[in-house]
């Protein structure tokens, strides 16, 4: 009956199958698996039927089924069984095998003896071999082919390094009178007689004591004195243990394997063995340190991946950098790295380590990836940081660029190493140098960027101020400013500790200088072909319209629009001549003179051309033939600045000249010599009133000329002529009033001549009426013309008119007086006839015709 607590198990069947399953079960239930590396193994060889079973079961208590005494003598155990000896420290296996030189299986079979004897060294501390006394010294007795097969198969065992092992030779029914150091002289030497003879290959001449520790135990007949059979076998006990103990006889246990892997190593081993493979129990130590530790690794990796802060960080990581990246994760490595240890403390300190690299850097890999992003984060972080500073450092302007770029270089690269160096794995030997590298470019380029955006920003200004200044001296100035030598040295300066390698610090000086250039001729490509019209325009209303002082110009005085007009266009033709060509070099070329003597003077037309002569077509912005197009367009475009000029010249003239001559035409009738003229004419007509008028009024309008000269000619003369007539017409409507006083004092006149004239004796009436007919009507038209304009039709004829019939009638009246005195009808009508006719011939002298109607 097996007892239940030692837990007897077949470990490999008779026919040789390993039996994983029930050693599984085993090692659980006995907790084998506890046991760590602290543990031993005894096995026991020997003759089938040898009552090996009987001993182990007496030994350890182990239950092994033992021969019944009365079926005779038939095989009992097969195969391997496996059992733990209960109560006892360390952990003892015992291991019962199928007896050797079995009828059983035949003479030939020795494989599955052999396979097992080699099974058993492999895996026992102590082997027992149990043999009879009466066999000892007896050639084919069972004990002698067993230790020989034990010897052959030990070499398979080992290549190298020997494994020591304890035989202890066990002696069955030894006669109590027996000598028994003479038993264990005679074994001892016929172990090392076999052992001499026996092969050795690569350890011939290594002595038996390296592989073997040899003793000997004798033990009585357990049938016939049982007693003494268990006090032997006591002692035997007493001696396995304080073999076992620490300390003890095997103590070199270099090859065990942790008793968690005995069943793999177990089964291991017998694939190996019935493969009929040398079994290099070292390698095999390795190979089930290797199994173990890669799951333990695997296992223990599994972990660290699934670990909830890992995960965490590891998503921390994706969106932005993480505080504490790297004591977090060393801290988390330790703690994983630290389970492995513990887990693998009993493998083979090299394959232990190595797999515990292997699992480090798998970690470590893992964790790269993550490193790599939040390295990546903190550039960008750095970066980001440093762009803002840099572009506040700069328009703040506290410094020069240099100094706001260093400063800003200084403590960006002082952080980011900083958080590097926060951000390191302590099991890595990370280098961020890369990175860093990257950091350092990154940080180049943008102070580059910023440079050349500054240079790009001083530069247009440059190149729009010397447009708006009339691009005289435009491609010297921009030679002067692209070769200012602060330009240059404020850039390498800006970015030494970036790049401290000289050549490429020179290639990007140069580079600089380069998109400099670039930057002129782009900067000018552009103003050639989007802005030069704009500019010319530009240049020509400010050189219109405002003076050499700036000062705006005012129309109202005289001012010479054409040549004004004249100077703006050849300000803004330099300008055209500025932006024809790129001339980065000093070479002379002849496009201002050119441009000049046929767009300005017009002497000539050459500008028909496609090329500029001496000018490379590289260089060449604007062809002669676009000039010419463009000076076009630029006057068609500017003509109305100067027709505004003319017209508002022209407005504010006659403004100007409106109010002098009010003031003037004011001025003249309140003038003296016109109110006394004005008082005169009131009492009758004054003779010279015209000539008078015109004298007062010439001295006004000389005073007018005076006051108007600056203004636009025409204009003061359309005016002079306008408010003169307006003061002829106002002199003329105070001259006409008079008129009826000049009439009536010339019928005055006549009837006083008349009168006077027929005192006379002798003197003919009709004489006397044509003569003062003639002198009355000579001075009415003598008093009309005095007006300061010549009298219209309209305003004299009535009253010349009146003046004819007053006279007549007076005549008339002077005949008819002569006629009262007539005697006949005849005479009366002579009279009246020559009244009429003297009449007549008074006034035939100013063209008047004289119809008598009454
Ligand atoms: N003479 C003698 N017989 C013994 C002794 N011990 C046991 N036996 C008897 O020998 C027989 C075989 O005993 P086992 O212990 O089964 O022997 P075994 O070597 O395990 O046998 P197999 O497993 O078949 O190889 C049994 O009948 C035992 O009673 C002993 O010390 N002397
Ligand atoms: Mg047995």
């Amino acid at each position: 009956m097996m007892k239940e607590d030692a837990c007897a198990t077949q470990l490999i069947c008779g026919n040789g199958e390993f039996n994983p399953a029930a050693l599984d079960r085993f090692v659980k239930k006995v907790k084998f698996d506890k046991c760590g590396i602290s543990y031993a193994v005894v096995a026991i060889m020997g003759p089938q039927g040898s009552g090996k079973s009987t001993l182990m079961n007496h030994l350890f208590d182990t239950g092994f089924q033992e021969m019944k005494i009365e079926c005779g003598q038939s095989q009992t155990t097969k195969g391997i069984w496996i059992a733990k000896y209960v109560g006892i420290e360390p952990c003892t296996i015992a291991l019962d095998l199928e007896g050797s030189d079995s009828t059983v299986r035949g003479e030939d079979d020795t494989t599955f003896e052999k396979q097992i004897a080699l099974f058993a060294l492999a895996v026992s501390d102590i082997l027992l071999i149990n043999m009879w006394y009466n066999d000892i010294g007896r050639e084919q007795a069972s004990g002698k082919p067993l230790l020989k097969t034990i010897f052959q198969v030990m070499m398979r065992l080992f290549r190298d390094t020997p494994k020591k092992t304890t035989l202890i030779f066990v002696v069955r029914d030894m006669p109590s009178k027996a000598p028994f150091e003479l038993l264990e002289n005679r074994l001892k030497e016929d172990t090392q007689k076999m052992w001499d003879e026996v092969s050795k290959q690569a350890h011939e001449k290594s002595p038996l004591a390296v592989f073997f520790n040899v003793q000997v135990v004798a033990l009585s007949n357990y049938l016939d004195k049982e007693e003494t059979f268990k006090e032997e076998v006591a002692q035997l006990r007493q001696r396995v243990v304080n073999s076992i103990s620490p300390g003890g006889l095997f103590g070199d246990r270099e090859g065990v394997v942790p008793a968690s892997d005995f069943s793999l190593s177990a089964q291991n081993m017998w694939g190996e063995i019935k493969l009929n493979k040398d079994l290099d129990l070292p390698a095999h130590k390795v190979m089930v340190a290797t199994v173990r530790c890669e799951e333990i690794s695997t296992d223990i990796f599994k972990q660290l991946k699934e670990n909830e802060g890992w995960l965490v960080l590891q998503n921390a990581a994706e969106t932005g950098p993480v505080p504490d990246f790297g004591g977090t994760v060393s801290s988390i490595l330790y703690t994983y790295l630290s389970k492995y240890d513990e887990k693998a403390l009993y493998y083979d300190e090299g394959v232990k380590n190595s797999k515990r690299q292997i699992l480090e850097s798998k970690a470590l890999d893992s964790a790269y990836i993550t490193y790599l992003t939040m390295l990546r984060h903190l550039h960008s972080k750095a970066l980001g940081k440093f762009k803002v500073r840099l572009e506040q450092s700069l328009k703040e302007g506290s410094g020069s660029f240099n100094s706001s770029a260093q400063n800003c270089i200084q403590s960006s690269m002082h952080d980011f190493d900083q958080e590097c160096k926060d951000a390191a794995i302590q099991q890595a030997n990370w280098d961020f140098s890369s990175i860093r590298n990257e950091h350092c470019r990154d940080l180049l380029s943008e102070v580059k960027v910023n440079y050349e955006k500054q240079f790009s920003e001083s530069l247009t200004k440059q190149v729009e101020a010397l447009l708006k200044g009339g691009g005289g001296d435009f491609w010297a100035s921009i030679r002067i400013f692209l070769n200012r030598n602060d330009v240059l040295s404020e850039f390498s300066a800006a970015i030494v500790h970036l790049e401290e390698n000289k050549e490429r610090l020179y290639k990007l000086i140069q580079n600089f200088r380069d998109y400099a250039r670039q930057v002129v001729e782009e900067k000018a490509k552009y103003e050639a072909e989007h802005s030069v019209l704009i500019h010319m325009k530009a240049r020509f209303s400010a050189v219109f319209n405002y003076d050499s002082n700036s000062i705006p110009r005012i129309w109202n005085k005289k001012g010479d629009i054409r040549t004004i007009t004249k100077d703006a266009r050849s300000a803004s033709l330099k300008i055209l001549s500025a932006m024809a060509a790129i001339r980065l070099s000093e070479k002379p070329d002849n496009i201002e003179k050119v441009l000049f003597s046929s767009l300005m003077d017009e002497t000539e037309d050459p500008l028909k051309s496609r090329t500029w002569e001496e000018v490379s077509s590289k260089d060449t912005l604007i062809t002669p033939r676009d000039c010419k197009l463009l000076w076009g367009q630029f006057i068609e475009e500017t003509e109305y600045i100067v027709n505004k000029a003319s017209s508002l010249h022209v407005k504010i003239a006659k403004a100007k000249c409106e109010q002098i001559a009010t003031n003037k035409f004011n001025q003249l009738i309140k003038s003296k010599g016109w109110l006394a003229l004005e008082e005169a004419a009131k009492t009758g007509p004054v003779p010279g009133f015209g000539k008078s008028f015109n004298s007062i009024l010439d001295t006004c309008i000389s005073d007018y000329d005076k006051e108007v000269a600056d203004f636009d000619e025409g204009v003061r003369n359309s005016l002079r002529q306008l408010w003169k007539s307006k003061a002829l017409n106002f002199a003329q409507g105070v001259y006409v009033t008079t008129l009826p006083h000049l009439c009536s004092e010339a019928l005055d006149s006549f009837k006083l001549g008349l009168e006077e004239s027929l005192k006379k004796r002798g003197q003919l009436l009709d004489s006397s009426v044509r003569t003062y007919t003639q002198s009355s009507m000579n001075k009415f038209e003598q008093g009309c013309a005095d007006a300061p304009l010549q009298l219209a039709h309209a305003d004299i004829s009535s009253l010349r008119e009146k003046l004819r019939a007053d006279m007549f009638e007076h005549a008339a009246s002077v005949f008819g007086a002569k006629w009262s005195r007539a005697k006949s009808d005849d005479k009366r009508m002579l009279y009246f006839m020559l009244a009429r006719l003297a009449i007549s011939a008074g006034l035939a002298a100013f063209g008047i015709p004289f119809y008598y109607t009454g």
